[in-house]
């Protein structure tokens, strides 16, 4: 036992995105003849067809290869700020990290990021220089970044490709060397005891859920680490925080395909199905743990979970089809599965119906959950403008968190209104500092103060309304830094705003998806910006369509969309006036009717949300 626990290696690959983790991987599995060369393809390990799509990481990726003979297990993660819970609960998995670096790129803000996450778990280091065969790699300075960053030395440092492939041997190996085996944590004679004196595996069995999926053959498929004990097929299981109870009716590994193993041992990643019924069940964070003795032993502690993560932006979520809304709760509870950082609860609206308000953790994420809804579970929906969740307090002396513009209380009742800021770290070259700073005035960041990792590039620490870098602000960072600069925040608490809620009108109707909250300061600007939008982003009909933008009942912004112009007298040759004249008076009163017909039921399409409030 002992000595097969000291022959595994439990590790995750970190890095900023797009530095090269998924295709570093990609070489691992190659090396260790862990997929057959006619399966493999490019970022193998991105197993949804949307991250192959857009070429980006969305959903951490555990893998089991063998080396040397040694096991290793190596889950990869994504680089997107959006998606750094997935990050977080991998590095709860493991004992070590190689942390890639793009030598064209040097280190950037996830890169810090997640190494400070993986900092917090006391997880070994590896530093790797990556990307090294392209022409514009600069190993010299990057290992100077890292050094400084890390206080490691010199030969400490990995240089790789994963392109070529040159140097992931080396990883490899210093994975087996550097990265200590796992070890149990329970040394409470209660639980060791149990192991030899007690049939049915009562071994002190304590596995972390990190992951989950819904399969549609599987059912719930818990993704876990072994910290103690053992777990076999046929196992009476219990949750140590939800208390529900089932059988592991199935136990394995990821290869990356489930591959059934029977059993899992101390130290082990791999995956169990469930047997639960109901997918809420089945917690991120949670223990697992055997029932019988967890009903003989009360002292048996679950592992420490995660911190749940709080959604930085919400959306209404609502079925195009009203008769949509019980698939719509049943797919939203299996994503959920899949998807730990979503947050939901029911949601009504007039206009709308039943529905969700979701949380997410960025744009991205909102995008990606939507896709996911439409692609895995056929789903076409509503979404509402996106915002952030404002602090209500009333002249009653009441609070509350208002998630969403609808429920926006009338400003006669506030007394005061707080909105949520984050600490924003902005890495760049120091050309772009001046030009950074400014774009971050603009949109009311505080400054804090600036770091140097060499004498070419900065950190800047700011503080900064979430609201304001939502919207157009990654694109604008990107653009004015040419694409150099990065950025990783977090939520840092709750500062007073002078906000008011903005009403869209489409044909003089409200679109209750389409009220926006705005800083008072810029209504009138804003309001010109959606209709502006509007007006590019709506399909013409055969009528014109006003388009207005209200505060409190008054307008402040108006557009209008041009009617579509058939011209039914086209086919009429010659001159038969009348005949003409008939027809352009059959098309006024078709156009009349439209207008009655489509006043409220003008088609927005889905898209136009995201885009709005990206202006
Ligand atoms: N030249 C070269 N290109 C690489 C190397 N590694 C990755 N790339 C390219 O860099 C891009 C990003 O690679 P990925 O492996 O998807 O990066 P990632 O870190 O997994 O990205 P995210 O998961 O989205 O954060 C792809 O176009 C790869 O082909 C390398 O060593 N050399
Ligand atoms: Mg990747």
């Amino acid at each position: 036992m002992i000595e097969e626990i000291n022959k595994i290696r439990n590790f995750a690959i970190l890095a900023h995105i797009d530095h090269g983790k998924s295709t570093l991987a990609d070489r691992m599995l190659e090396i260790t003849g862990t997929i057959e060369k006619r399966k493999m393809k490019e970022q193998v390990l991105d197993r949804m067809d949307l991250e192959r799509e857009r070429g980006i990481t969305i959903k951490l990726q555990p893998v089991t290869m063998e080396y040397d003979g040694y096991i290793l297990n190596l889950i990869d993660t994504p680089g997107h700020v959006d998606f750094t819970y997935e990050v977080s609960r991998s590095l709860a998995a493991v004992e070590g990290a190689v942390l890639l670096v793009d030598a064209t790129q040097g280190i950037q803000a996830q890169t810090l990021a997640n190494l400070y996450l993986a900092l917090a778990q006391n997880l070994t280091i590896i530093p790797v220089i990556n990307k090294i065969d392209l022409p514009a790699a600069n190993v010299e300075k990057t290992k100077k970044e890292i050094i400084k960053l890390l206080g490691c030395r010199e030969e400490e440092i990995i240089c790789s490709s994963g392109k070529t492939g040159e140097g992931v041997d080396k990883i490899l190996e210093a994975v087996i060397s550097r990265i200590p085996a796992p070890h149990p944590l329970l040394i409470s004679p209660l639980a060791r005891g149990r192991k030899n004196g007690h049939e049915g595996g009562c071994n002190g069995l304590r596995a972390l859920i990190f992951d989950s999926n819904y399969d549609e053959y599987r059912g719930v498929v818990a993704y876990v680490r072994i910290f103690d004990g053992q777990i076999s097929q046929g196992d009476k299981i219990i949750l140590m925080a939800t208390g529900a109870k089932s059988e592991a009716l199935a136990v394995g590994i990821f290869k990356p395909d489930y591959k059934s193993t029977g059993k899992l041992a101390t130290g082990e990643i791999g995956y169990v199905v469930t047997g639960f019924k109901d997918v809420a069940e089945c917690r991120v964070g949670d223990t697992i743990t055997n029932y019988e003795l967890r009903i003989t032993n009360y002292e048996l502690k679950p592992l420490q979970g995660y911190k749940e993560v709080k959604s930085m932006v919400f959306a209404g979520v609502f079925p195009k089809e009203g008769n949509e809304f019980e698939e719509l709760r049943e797919a939203i509870a299996k994503l959920k599965l899949n998807d730990a950082s979503l947050s939901y609860e029911p949601e009504n609206s007039k206009a709308l119906g039943f529905g969700f308000r979701c949380g997410f953790l960025g744009l991205l994420h909102l995008e990606i959950f939507q896709e996911r809804l439409k692609r895995e579970y056929g789903l076409n929906l509503i979404i509402t403008v996106p915002s952030v969740a404002y602090k209500i307090f009333y002249k009653t002396g009441e609070a509350a968190i208002i998630r969403s513009p609808q429920k926006f209380p009338d400003p006669t009742l506030i007394a005061k209104t707080e909105e949520p800021w984050v600490v924003l770290d902005v890495i760049t070259p120091k050309d772009y500092l001046g030009a950074i700073m400014n774009l971050l005035q603009e949109k009311r960041g505080v400054y804090k103060n600036t770091e140097y990792l060499d004498e070419t590039r900065a950190i800047l620490h700011y503080e900064i309304p979430l609201a304001a870098i939502l919207t157009d602000f990654y694109d604008k960072i990107k653009s004015i830094s040419s694409g150099y600069a990065s950025i990783n925040y977090e939520f840092s608490g709750y500062q007073e705003t002078d906000v008011i809620k903005m009403d869209i009108l489409v044909a003089e109707e409200p679109i209750e998806a389409l009220a926006v909250i705005v800083y008072r300061d810029e209504a009138f600007r804003r309001g010109k910006e959606i209709v502006n939008a509007l007006k590019e982003t709506l399909p013409k009909q055969m009528f014109v369509i006003k388009l207005q933008a209200a505060v409190g009942g008054k307008v402040i912004a108006a557009e209008r969309i041009s009617a579509l112009k058939k011209d039914v007298t086209a086919k009429l040759y010659g001159g038969d006036v009348s005949r003409k004249r008939k027809l352009l008076a059959k098309q006024k009163k078709g156009k009349k009717k439209m207008m009655a017909a489509g006043k409220g039921s003008i088609e927005i399409p889905t898209d136009a949300f995201v885009k709005i409030l990206k202006r």
